[in-house]
C-alpha cells in the first residue's frame, strides 16, 4: 500500500515536471478544478420518468432507450443512486432537478400548484450533502402537452397553465437558492414544434415570447434564482419546426438582460458545435448554462465521452476565462447501461476534459499565434494531447478521496448486486 501510494506520488512528481517545463503549474490547475461544480441531471437515474405518474409515458420529442435493470422507482432510490455517483466523482457537485421529481406524498398536485414544500426532502438531502440545486419546469409528459405545444399553444388556457407552472418553478428555484446560499438556475425548455411543415412559423414564436415575458415578469434576486432558456433544432415529432430555435432564444436572452442562454451540445446540426458559440454568445449575454451532452445522428442524449468537442468546449471556457460566467450542467439519458455508471462516466469525462484545458499553456499558444507562428501553435497543440494529463487526473482523484481509474466500476458493480438487483 505504502509502496503503491509512493509510486503514485512519484508518477505525479514526474508529470508535474513535464508540465512545469512548459510553464504549466499543475497544482494551480488542480485547485481550480476542485472549485468547479457540475450540475448532475437527476433524470439520468430513471429515464426522465419522475414520480408524478409512475409508469407514465415520456413525451416532448425525447426518448430514453434501453431497459437496463435497476432504475430508481422513487425519490429515496434516486437519492441513494445519486449519493453513489457523487462518491465516485471528484469534487463537490450540484443537482439539477425537474419538476416531475416532486414528492407530494401520494396526493395529486397539478404542476401549476407545485411549491417548495413538494421538494422539502430534496432540499434536506442537498443541504446534508453540500449540493447546490438547479431546477427545470417540466413542460412535457402531461395531457396538456399531448399535442406538442405548451407555452406557444394556440389555446390561451393551455398556455396559461404552463405559464403558471413556470412561475411556480421560479419560486421553487428561489427557495432553493435562499436556503442553500447558492443561486439556483431555473432552465426553461419547451418541446413546442411540429412534425410537418407549418404554414405559420411566426405566430407560435410570438406566443412563446409573450408567455416567457409573463413568466419572467416578476423580478427575482439573482442571488437566489437565475432564469435560463434552452433552444433546440428538432425532436421526435417536431422534425420540421421548433418554435424555440437558437435564433429565437439568442434574441430573447439578449433582449431580456439577466436571462441566461442555455446551449445544449446536442441541439444543433450534426456538424455545428457549441464550442464555437461560447465566445460569441458571451459578448452579448452575461452568463451561459451548458447542457453538456453528446449527439449521435438523430439523438442528442448519449453519455458524454472524451471527444474532441468536449475538449473544445472546456478549452473555450478556460481560454476565455469564462468559468465564472458559465454554469455547467450535464444532459443525457441512457437506459441501456447501468445508470449510476452513466452519470459517473459522463461527469468524470467532463472534469477530465476540463483538467486537460486547465493544463494548457495558453499564454505560450497565444504568443505563437500573435507572432504568426501557426506551425509552432499546431505542433504544441498536438504535443499537449500526449502529455501525462491522466497522471494529474489520478492525483486529483486520490486527493479528493474518490476511486482512481476503473476502480469506480467495482463500487458500481457491488451496488448493482447489493441494491439495484433487488428492484423489480
Ligand atoms: C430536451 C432538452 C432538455 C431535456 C431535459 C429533460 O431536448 O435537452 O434539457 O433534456 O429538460
Ligand atoms: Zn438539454
Amino acid at each position: 500500500m505504502a509502496t503503491h501510494s509512493g509510486s503514485a506520488e512519484a508518477a505525479y512528481g514526474l508529470a508535474r515536471e513535464r508540465y512545469a517545463a512548459l510553464g504549466v503549474d499543475t497544482e494551480a490547475a488542480l485547485s481550480q478544478l476542485a472549485q468547479v461544480a457540475l450540475s448532475l441531471h437527476c433524470w439520468q437515474g430513471d429515464d426522465v420518468g419522475g414520480f408524478e405518474n409512475p409508469g407514465g409515458e415520456l413525451s416532448g420529442g425525447i426518448a430514453a432507450t434501453g431497459n437496463y435493470p435497476g432504475k430508481a422507482r422513487n425519490a429515496d432510490e434516486l437519492r441513494s443512486d445519486l449519493d453513489l455517483a457523487y462518491r465516485l466523482i471528484p469534487g463537490r457537485h450540484r443537482l439539477n432537478l425537474h419538476a416531475i421529481y416532486a414528492e407530494t406524498g401520494g396526493k395529486k398536485v397539478e404542476r401549476n400548484e407545485l411549491g417548495p414544500e413538494h421538494f422539502a426532502a430534496w432540499l434536506d438531502w442537498a443541504k446534508a450533502g453540500g449540493h447546490g440545486l438547479d431546477f427545470n419546469p417540466t413542460c412535457f409528459s402531461h395531457p396538456l402537452a399531448a399535442d406538442g405545444y405548451t407555452l406557444a399553444h394556440r389555446d390561451p388556457a393551455v398556455r396559461q397553465f404552463w405559464i403558471e407552472h413556470c412561475i411556480a418553478c421560479r419560486h421553487i428555484g428561489a427557495h432553493f437558492g435562499l436556503a442553500l446560499g447558492t443561486p439556483c438556475v431555473t432552465n426553461i425548455w419547451v418541446p413546442d414544434g411540429s412534425k410537418d411543415t407549418p404554414a405559420d412559423r411566426l405566430a407560435p414564436r410570438q406566443r412563446l415570447r409573450e408567455s416567457l415575458d409573463q413568466i419572467l415578469d416578476e423580478p427575482i434576486d439573482p442571488a437566489f434564482n437565475r432564469d435560463a432558456v434552452e433552444a433546440k433544432l428538432f425532436g421526435l415529432g417536431s422534425e420540421s419546426y421548433v418554435a424555440g430555435s437558437h435564433e429565437f432564444y439568442m434574441g430573447y436572452a439578449v433582449s431580456r438582460p439577466g436571462t441566461l442562454l442555455c446551449l445544449d451540445a446536442g441541439h444543433f446540426h450534426p456538424t455545428e458545435v457549441i464550442s464555437d458559440k461560447v465566445s460569441a454568445v458571451l459578448l452579448y449575454v452575461d452568463e451561459l448554462l451548458l447542457h453538456v451532452s453528446r449527439g449521435v445522428r438523430w439523438d442528442s442524449d448519449h453519455v458524454v465521452t472524451l471527444t474532441d468537442e468536449l475538449q473544445a468546449i472546456m478549452q473555450e471556457l478556460v481560454r476565455g476565462d469564462f468559468l465564472g460566467r458559465t454554469h455547467i450542467g450535464l444532459d443525457f439519458f441512457d437506459a441501456s447501461i447501468n445508470r449510476v455508471a452513466a452519470w459517473t462516466i459522463g461527469a468524470r469525462n467532463a472534469l477530465r476534459a476540463l483538467l486537460m484545458a486547465l493544463l494548457e499553456p495558453t499564454a505560450e499558444l497565444r504568443a505563437f499565434e500573435g507572432a504568426g507562428d501557426n506551425t509552432a501553435r499546431l505542433a504544441l497543440l498536438e504535443e499537449l494531447k500526449g502529455l501525462p494529463w491522466a497522471t494529474i487526473w489520478d492525483q486529483h482523484c486520490r486527493r479528493q478521496g474518490v476511486p482512481v481509474g476503473m476502480a469506480f466500476l467495482d463500487e458500481i458493480r457491488t451496488y448493482e448486486t447489493q441494491v439495484l438487483a433487488s428492484r423489480a
